[in-house]
């Protein structure tokens, strides 16, 4: 984990680019070195990566079935090229933006982040990515912008749970805009250096690392700058069980079940569970956010 908060002088030097090239050299062998640097805690953990067969085939994609097993079974049916985004609202320059014309211009680097859903089980994501903000930035955020809201594909033809409207459809999510802005905010298209997996959220999805995991909304469809708070899928579906926040918290439990730890995947059903941290262990970049909120109340 990183060492110095991200307005830290000793950071000033450090470029994304190097900080990747740095993950590089580790990966690829190079030394000791790298992973002492500073530069290579910035933003990401420093801890083991889940296995690209876990985080590709234990997943949460109700578009395609309540099973875990269900998105790797049946995501392969999602059209993902040619792809585009809406970007409306409160924005400068709105538009029906292509793939391409999203990511344009914006620095994709790797970020090694936790993963905490809601259900008490956790990874860690070697995420490929840039950040919200630089998007946000591009198309122009209007003064009376205070929240982003986020939109799925929703398409019947390829998605079973659609089909059966095994909730209520499209998926819809949000964010305060200056947590949308903050730079762990990640703009999601591809993970262990590969672009994104379907089941995962392909072409490009939302990666929110201190908030569980069904803040995280994948394969966006729409991006709305909006002044006030949008409604989100599941705290529309049980608003006691799933706040707007949704900040990880082991303080404050789920109705049904303790969030005071959680079940690390791939570390098999007898291993010991983790104590959870406050924020997903990102309290020393976030908790300025929530400065004087009352986080039982705005879970
Ligand atoms: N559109 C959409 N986004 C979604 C979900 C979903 O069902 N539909 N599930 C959420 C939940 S509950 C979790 S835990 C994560 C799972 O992401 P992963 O499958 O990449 O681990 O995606 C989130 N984003
Ligand atoms: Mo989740």
């Amino acid at each position: 984990m990183r060492r110095f908060r991200s307005d830290d002088p000793r950071w000033s030097d450090v470029t994304p680019k190097s900080l990747f090239l740095s993950r590089r050299a580790v990966l690829s062998g190079v030394g000791a070195f790298a992973v002492a640097g500073p530069a290579f805690a910035r933003y990401s953990v420093d801890e083991a990566p889940t296995s690209l067969e876990a985080i590709t085939s234990y997943n949460n994609f109700y578009e395609f079935g309540f099973g875990k097993e269900d998105p790797k079974r049946h995501a392969g049916a999602m059209t993902i090229d040619p792809w585009s985004v809406k970007i409306d609202g409160l924005v400068e320059k709105p538009g029906t933006y292509d793939l391409a014309d999203v990511t344009k211009g914006q620095t994709i680097e790797e970020r090694i982040y936790r993963f905490r859903c809601v259900e008490a089980w956790s990874m860690i994501v070697p995420w490929m990515g840039f950040e919200l903000s630089g998007l946000l930035n591009r198309v122009g955020v209007l003064p009376g912008a205070k929240y982003v809201a986020f939109e799925t594909l929703a398409r019947p033809e390829e998605m079973p749970g659609v089909r059966k409207m095994n909730l209520d459809y499209p998926y819809v999510e949000g964010l305060r805009l200056d947590e949308a802005m903050h730079p762990l905010t990640l703009m999601a298209t591809g993970l262990y250096g590969e672009p994104m997996p379907k089941q995962n959220g392909a072409p490009i999805r939302l990666v929110v690392p201190w908030k569980y995991g069904f803040k995280s909304i994948k394969s966006i469809v729409r991006i709305s700058l909006m002044d006030r708070e949008p409604p989100t899928t599941w705290n529309m579906l049980q608003p006691q069980e799933y706040g707007f926040y949704a900040n990880v918290n082991p303080q404050v439990d789920h109705p049904r079940w303790s969030q005071a730890s959680e079940r690390r995947i791939g570390e098999g059903l007898f291993a010991k569970r983790r104590d959870t941290l406050m924020f997903n262990g990102y309290a020393d970049e976030v908790a300025g956010l929530y400065a004087g909120m009352d986080l039982a109340r705005f879970y």
